[in-house]
This record gives C-alpha cells, sequence and structure tokens, in this order.
C-alpha cells in the first residue's frame, strides 16, 4: 500500500497521460516514416542487387574487355619443342577496338623466360619482359580507333634449364589506360 502511494506520488495521472500520448505520437510518426521509405529501400535495394549482379556476371566483365583492345587470337599452342633447338617466337596481333583512342601504358610477361616486342606501324616500340626483373620503360603508345599492332612474343625454352622441361604456360599482358588488360597466352611442351 506505502509503495503504491509513493509511486502514485511520483507519476501524477495527468504526467502518465502525457507520456503516453508522446509514446503514441512517437510510435504513429514511426510507423508513418518506415512505412514510406519502406517500398522504396524494398525497391532500391533490389535495383542495388541487380547492379550488382550485373557487374558482377561474366558477361559484363567481358563486354567492357572487347569494346577496347582485343586480339585476334589470345592463345597459341607451340607444340612440342626442344630446348637444344633455341628460341621460339609467336605473332600476336592486336586491335583498338574502341570508338575512342587508347593509350597502352605497359607490357610484361609472366616470365624472365619470355619477352614481347611491340610493332606498330612498321615501328618497333619496344622489347618487354617480366615485370620487376630491372628497369623496364613503359609504352605508352596511342591506338587510334581501328588501329592494329603486333607483339612478337618470344620464349626461351632453355632459360630455366632442366626444370623447364614439361608443360609450360606463359601470358603477355597489355594494359591500357582505361584499366584494362589484354592477356596473350601460349603453351609449350618443353624436352631436352
Ligand atoms: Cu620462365
Amino acid at each position: 500500500m506505502r509503495t503504491n502511494t509513493a509511486i502514485a506520488a511520483r507519476h501524477p495521472p495527468h504526467k502518465g497521460f502525457l507520456v503516453g500520448a508522446l509514446l503514441l505520437a512517437l510510435t504513429l510518426i514511426i510507423a508513418i516514416v518506415a512505412a514510406r521509405p519502406g517500398g522504396d529501400t524494398g525497391t532500391s535495394a533490389n535495383q542495388a542487387r541487380a547492379v550488382d549482379r550485373a557487374t558482377t556476371a561474366p558477361g559484363t566483365i567481358a563486354a567492357p574487355a572487347a569494346a577496347g583492345l582485343t586480339a585476334r587470337q589470345d592463345f597459341f599452342d607451340f607444340g612440342t619443342i626442344s630446348m637444344a633447338a633455341g628460341k621460339v617466337s609467336h605473332r600476336f596481333w592486336f586491335r583498338n577496338d574502341a570508338a575512342a583512342p587508347l593509350l597502352v601504358k605497359r607490357i610484361y610477361t609472366s616470365c624472365m623466360c619470355t619477352t614481347a616486342t611491340l610493332v606498330k606501324a612498321m615501328r618497333i616500340v619496344g622489347s618487354y619482359g617480366m615485370a620487376g626483373h630491372g628497369p623496364m620503360p613503359d609504352v605508352n603508345e596511342s591506338f587510334a580507333p581501328g588501329e592494329a599492332a603486333y607483339v612478337d612474343v618470344v620464349f626461351d625454352p632453355a632459360a630455366h634449364g632442366p626444370a623447364g622441361l614439361g608443360h609450360t604456360e606463359r601470358v603477355v599482358s597489355i594494359e591500357t589506360d582505361a584499366r584494362q588488360r589484354l592477356q596473350l597466352a601460349f603453351v609449350a611442351n618443353v624436352r631436352p
């Protein structure tokens, strides 16, 4: 009895009503605010998910690459080659398939046994090897829309000695200022 009276004294009826009304108003405001963007949030979340799917879908990743630097052939098989017979080479053609000019920034190979020499408009631009193996200049060659060039890729099957026998895979990367990377790969079966 004494406790009840004390509580009643600290919380007079009119104050309790005010708190109740405030709580009700707050609940209503929250309900209205939550209901309105509720629909919007659902839609934009779906849109965000759709965009996410679109950017991570393999098809859309390949699309911008195809619109830029494109290789006539991005894979070559040397077949069985002999270490004793020395270096082998293959010419990879590529072109700018975009409507705007692009800049080839860098060319590098995946291993020191492989070099790539860029030839553009009958001019040898430079020879490029593995990144991190000595100083290597940037390419910085501009390609007009439709302009083609090639890299002569040279592979030395003897570069690794006996450790280099068997199936070998190497990649030449051509990077543009649009952060596109064209990869040209080759394989060889190295025999003594
Ligand atoms: Cu190598």
